[in-house]
C-alpha cells in the first residue's frame, strides 16, 4: 500500500501506460476533486490522464482487476456531484483525448475526442456550428456532455446532446472498445446504445469519442430582452413566440432577484430602466426575425441587440447567472423540468416551497422557458445551513422535488441525477424502471467500477 490507499504496484501499472507524470496523487490531484460550484469535494487517491483510447482501455482493465472505483472526469464543469470523487475512487481524466477530426462538409459532421471543448466543435467551420450552446462551453467536454446528455440554451431548436450525436467510441470496464462512428443518418442494425450512453454519466461505458451532426451557422441572429410581469407573462410570450417567429431558437427566463446579484456583484448594467419583475430572452434568426420578435415584445420594455458584441451584452444577463447565487453562499443548484402546462405555476411557486423548510434561503429562479425547464439556485439561510449538498439534511432537496413530482415533473432535466439526486430518484422512476437501469448497468459493467455512487446499481 501507498499513502495514497492504492497498492504501490497498481501504481507503478498505472504509470507504465501513461507514464508516471500523468499519474497525478496528493496535491496534484487536489484539483480534480471539487467541482465548480465548491458544493462537492472528495477526494482522489490518483487522477490518471490518458492520452489515447488505447491507453483508457489499459487503465480500465487494471482497475477492474483490482476492484478500483473509477470516477470519469471531463471539463469538470458538472452541478450534480458525478464526476467528483465522492467516495475516494481513481479519476479517469479524459482532457488529453482532445483530437478534433477534420469537418465532413458533405454531412456536416465532425469526430472529436472527449476532452475537446464544444467551443472547440463550435469554432470548427465558419459555415456550421454545435446545436448545443451552455455557458461553460469553453471548459465543458464532448465527453462530459454525451454523458450528462447536456441541454442549454437552444434546445427547443436543436434538441439536446443525444439529439447531435452520430456515432460514439466507448470503453467498457473491461477494457473493450466500441466504435460505431461511421455517422450514418440511418442505421437500424441493432441497440442504439450510443444513444444508451448519452445521459449515462459515466455509469456504463467511459466515452473517448463522438461524432457529431452540425449545424448551420445562424445568419444575422437577433437577441431582444423582454421586461415581464412575471412568469405567466413570460411563459405566454414564450409560447406566443414558438408559433410566431418561424426562426427562434431561444427563450430564456431570469428574474431581479438575480439580475440583482450580477448587477451588485459582477459589474453589469441593468438592461432595462425601471427594471420589471421578471425578463425574457427570446434569439431568432432569419428573414424577418427582427419585425417577428418585436410583435412579440409589443409595447413592453425591450432591449434588442443585433451585432455580435450587442447580442453578447444581452446574453450576459442570462448566461452569468448561474454565478449569481454564488455571490451569496455556497448554492444548491437544482434543475428541474414540468410539463407545459405546469411551468408557471413552478417559477411562481417554488421559492416559497423552499422558505416554508427554511425561510430565511435565497431562491434564484432562471431557465429554459420552452423546454419546461427551470433551475432553482438555493442559498440556504443560517437556519437552514445544515441543508445543501454534499451532507445537508436534504431538506431543500425534499421540498422542491416533492413540489415538481406532485406536478409530473422530472428532478432533473439536464444536469443529471449525479450524487445529488440519487436519493430521489424513487420519486420520478418506478421501482421495475430502477430494476431495469440496474440490470442494464451490469451487462455493461459487470466489475461495477464506473461511478459506482451515481444512480442505482
Ligand atoms: C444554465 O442554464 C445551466 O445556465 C446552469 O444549466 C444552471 O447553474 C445552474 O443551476
Ligand atoms: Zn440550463
Amino acid at each position: 500500500m501507498t499513502g495514497t490507499g492504492l497498492p504501490a504496484a497498481l501504481l507503478r501499472e498505472f504509470g507504465a501506460v501513461v507514464g508516471g507524470a500523468h499519474v497525478l496523487t496528493g496535491d496534484a490531484a487536489a484539483g480534480y476533486a471539487t467541482d465548480w460550484t465548491g458544493g462537492f469535494t472528495g477526494s482522489a487517491p490518483a487522477v490518471l490522464r490518458p492520452r489515447d483510447t488505447e491507453q483508457v482501455a489499459a487503465l480500465l482493465a487494471l482497475c477492474a482487476g483490482a476492484g478500483v472505483a473509477v470516477v470519469p472526469q471531463g471539463g469538470n464543469t458538472g452541478l450534480v456531484g458525478g464526476g467528483v470523487p465522492l467516495h475516494s475512487e481513481v479519476v479517469l481524466s479524459l482532457a488529453r483525448l482532445d483530437r478534433l477530426g477534420p469537418v465532413d462538409a458533405e454531412a456536416q459532421q465532425v469526430s472529436a475526442g472527449a476532452g475537446v471543448s464544444l467551443q472547440r466543435v463550435a469554432d470548427a467551420d465558419p459555415r456550421l456550428d454545435l446545436g448545443i450552446l451552455i455557458a461553460s462551453r469553453h471548459s465543458a467536454t464532448v465527453g462530459g456532455a454525451v454523458a450528462t446528455n447536456a441541454g442549454g440554451l437552444r434546445v427547443l431548436r436543436y434538441g439536446s446532446m443525444r439529439a447531435q450525436l452520430r456515432g460514439i467510441e466507448a470503453v467498457l470496464s473491461d477494457g473493450t472498445v466500441l466504435s460505431h462512428m461511421a455517422g450514418l443518418v440511418k442505421d437500424n442494425t441493432g441497440y442504439d446504445y450510443p444513444s444508451l450512453l448519452a445521459g449515462s454519466e459515466g455509469t456504463l461505458a467511459v466515452i473517448t469519442a463522438a461524432r457529431l451532426q452540425l449545424v448551420p451557422r445562424l445568419a444575422d441572429p437577433v437577441t431582444v430582452i423582454i421586461g415581464v410581469a412575471g412568469p405567466g407573462d413570460a411563459h405566454a410570450l414564450a409560447r406566443r413566440a414558438l408559433d410566431g417567429v418561424g426562426g427562434l431558437v431561444s427563450a430564456e427566463y431570469f428574474t431581479q432577484a438575480g439580475l440583482d446579484l450580477l448587477t451588485q456583484h459582477a459589474g453589469l448594467v441593468p438592461p432595462l430602466r425601471p427594471p420589471t419583475p421578471a425578463y425574457l430572452l427570446l434569439e431568432a434568426a432569419g428573414p424577418g426575425a427582427d419585425e417577428e420578435l418585436a410583435a412579440i415584445a409589443a409595447d413592453r420594455p425591450a432591449a434588442v441587440g443585433t451585432g455580435a458584441a450587442e447580442r453578447a451584452r444581452l446574453w450576459a444577463y442570462r448566461e452569468r447567472h448561474p454565478e449569481a447565487a454564488g455571490f451569496a453562499g455556497v448554492p444548491l443548484k437544482l434543475d428541474v423540468s414540468v410539463p407545459a402546462a405546469q411551468w408557471v405555476r413552478l417559477a411562481s411557486e417554488v421559492a416559497g416551497v423552499v422558505r416554508e423548510v427554511d425561510p430565511g434561503a435565497l431562491v434564484i429562479t432562471y431557465g429554459h422557458v420552452a423546454d419546461g425547464n427551470l433551475h432553482v439556485n438555493v442559498v440556504p439561510g443560517p437556519a437552514g445551513a445544515a441543508g445543501g449538498a454534499p451532507g445537508g439534511d436534504g431538506r431543500h432537496e425534499d421540498a422542491v422535488f416533492l413540489f415538481v413530482a406532485s406536478l409530473g415533473g422530472s428532478i432533473s432535466a439536464e444536469h443529471g441525477i449525479g450524487a445529488l439526486k440519487a436519493r430521489w430518484l424513487p420519486l420520478v422512476r418506478s421501482e421495475a424502471e430502477r430494476a431495469l437501469f440496474a440490470r442494464v448497468r451490469v451487462s455493461f459493467d459487470p466489475a461495477g467500477i464506473l461511478n459506482p455512487y451515481v444512480l442505482p446499481r
